[in-house]
């Protein structure tokens, strides 16, 4: 076990984005880039003052191409760091939400296990042409905290040499058990666990749910569901769950075996992307209802690469992500994670996400938070009592418009959970199985009959010239002031800004998050660059419209105007040469 210190060089580029490094899986796996960046982050963690030989470090992804050779890189260094225990999924399969789960199930949270490599790139398309990734989480569970990440960076742009135990032997993933190294002279031992993947999580999802009735609506003859794992890492855990757990037959699973490439598709649960699934709930990529043979099950869902996004689907009806996560704010109290503990105490949305969730908020008297894109910045408020002695926000329930949901059971985000949310809430409208059922697209109109509906829709533009998007964006903050007070078509703008955040547990401050275009009639544009993208630039734009009345027209008709005014506003067309968005959710 003797480290060896390799010669190394800063490669450029490997600054993480909103959820850690991701780029073509070619460069990750071209000479010193995973290293570089692994070394890098044991540097800034070491600097932080952890002793990494004193815990524990978990690895996993979600099994892209590129996933079990990264692990086995990572070890070598991490034992070349100092680390002396290792828990690796078997199979190196962990989901983002099991890897947090299982650090926190594993010991007690400020000991046990001191980081957690995850390897993915999440819903970006995997294989040896397309993306690879790397994210770092910490003891919380949840994804490092910025100044992690920027010291991280740092070391990445004068990075000399990198250890490595070229001696290890390299590790069979493939069979839950330890293995235990030690030096020829006795000096160190370093021992490696391989974990069953999906256990921590799965028992959790347990405590959390109330699955006896979820399974008496699952047994109901007149309910039908389907979940789509996309091959990404969810397949084994939708089969602990659903198969081995609720005993559904194994028909109610599709894609659920992980590939290394997800067979060539692209692991993002949406209306453009899981194609089988949309088509097979009755509807086309708009959300329109198509006309299909045979009957359409009563609830559908799917979940992309890495297990923390879901989409949730009724009978020929999609939920938007945004309305998914106003519709189990209100209905929370009928989960026994949250009745058990007095009630929903807490929620926060990011800023793009639709202010369909304040209205709940409100309602209910809740804690409401804002937040910049990115799941990092709702750890701190769920941990604000363990960490700052603060005011404590849980039990805590947040979400992103782009098919994220989760609560303070873990740090990350959650497919499954969101999934296991909505069938407890059917559960709970439905205790009668000889009355008629009560469906989604019953609870999601009840939802908006009471509170009015956030029609909304986010188009990207994917592959944009970096340069030009950057200067699109440059114009529009330089005219915030000028467009303050503007009238446009039947808006007027009632400010234009640049979101800016200061997290009220810890006072740091996140600037240039999105600008924002807020009409005076409760309407938002809002423009971001995306911060995942592999390569090329990703312009994101967000557009919603708050009615009381029209509840029931299509999205695109309801927002025609805005989105007509919102191109005219950012002027894409001449800074990136086009205003055909390659996605539109
Ligand atoms: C996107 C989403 C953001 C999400 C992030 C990570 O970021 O917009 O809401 O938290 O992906 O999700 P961006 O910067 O590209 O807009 V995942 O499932 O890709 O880890
Ligand atoms: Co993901």
């Amino acid at each position: 076990l003797k480290p060896t210190l390799v010669k190394t060089s800063p490669i450029d580029g490997q600054k993480p984005g909103t959820s850690g490094l991701r780029k073509k899986t070619k460069v990750f796996m071209s000479e010193n880039y995973l290293n570089n960046f692994v070394q890098s982050v044991f540097d800034a963690v070491i600097a932080n003052g952890t002793n990494v030989s004193e815990g524990t470090l978990m690895i996993g992804g979600d099994g892209r191409y590129f996933n079990t050779e990264a692990i086995q890189t990572i070890i070598k260094m991490g034992v070349a760091n100092g680390v002396k225990r290792f828990w690796i999924g078997q199979d190196g399969l962990l989901s983002t939400p099991a890897v947090s789960a299982t650090i926190r199930e594993r010991g007690p949270v400020w000991q046990s296990a001191f980081g957690a490599f995850i390897l993915t790139a999440s819903h970006n398309p995997g294989g040896p042409e397309e993306d690879f990734g790397i994210k770092y989480n910490t003891q919380t569970g949840g994804p490092a905290p910025e100044y992690l990440m920027e010291a991280t960076y740092a070391n990445t742009t004068t990075i000399k040499n990198y250890k490595i135990c070229e001696d290890f032997p390299a590790v069979d993933i493939s069979k839950v058990g330890s293995t235990t190294v030690s030096a020829a002279d006795g000096s160190t031992t370093v021992v490696v666990e391989v974990i069953p993947s999906t256990q921590s999580h799965v028992a959790l999802l347990k405590t959390i749910f109330d699955f006896d009735g979820i399974k008496a609506l699952l047994d109901r003859p007149d309910f039908t569901m389907v979940y789509d794992s996309m091959h990404g890492v969810n397949g084994p855990f939708s089969k602990a769950i659903f198969v081995d757990e609720l005993g559904q037959p194994e028909s109610v699973l599709m894609n659920h075996i992980p590939k290394d490439d997800f067979a060539g598709g692209h692991a993002d649960p949406n209306l453009t992307y899981a194609k089988d699934l949309v088509k097979t709930m009755g509807l086309d990529r708009t959300g329109n209802k198509i006309d299909v043979a045979g009957p359409i099950p009563s609830f559908g869902a799917a979940a992309d690469g890495d297990g923390d996004r879901n989409m949730i689907l009724g009978t020929q009806f999609f939920v938007t992500p945004s309305d998914s996560l106003a519709v189990i704010v209100a209905n929370a109290n009928c989960i026994p994670f949250f009745s058990t503990q007095g009630g929903l105490k807490a929620v926060a949305r990011s800023m793009p996400t639709s202010g369909a969730v304040d209205r709940v908020a409100k309602d209910l008297n809740l804690d409401f938070f804002e937040t910049p894109t990115g799941w990092k910045f709702f750890g701190n408020l769920m941990d604000s009592k363990a960490i700052f002695k603060g005011k404590d926000y849980t039990p805590f329930i947040c979400g992103e418009e782009s098919f994220g949901t989760g609560s303070d059971h873990v740090r990350e985000k959650d497919g499954i959970w969101a999934v296991l949310a909505w069938l407890n809430i059917l559960a709970s409208r439905n205790p009668d199985a000889s009355k008629p059922l009560v469906t989604v697209e019953d609870i999601a109109k009840e939802h908006w009959a009471k509170y009015g509906r956030n029609y909304y829709c986010r188009w990207d533009f994917e592959n944009m010239d970096a340069k030009g998007a950057n200067a699109m964006m440059e114009k529009m903050r330089a005219d915030s002031a000028s467009n303050t007070g503007r009238t446009v078509g039947s808006y007027t703008i009632a400010t234009a800004d640049d979101f800016r955040y200061v997290d009220p547990v810890d006072g740091s401050v996140a600037a240039k998050q999105g600008v924002r275009f807020l009409m005076s009639d409760g309407s938002r544009v809002i423009f971001r660059l995306s911060g995942t993208a592999g390569s090329g630039a990703t312009v994101r734009m967000y557009i919603e419209q708050y009615e009381t009345e029209k509840l029931d027209l299509p999205v695109a008709t309801a927002l025609e105007e805005l989105t007509a005014i919102a191109l005219q506003l950012c002027d894409i067309k001449t800074f990136c040469g086009t205003e055909t968005p390659t996605v539109i959710t």
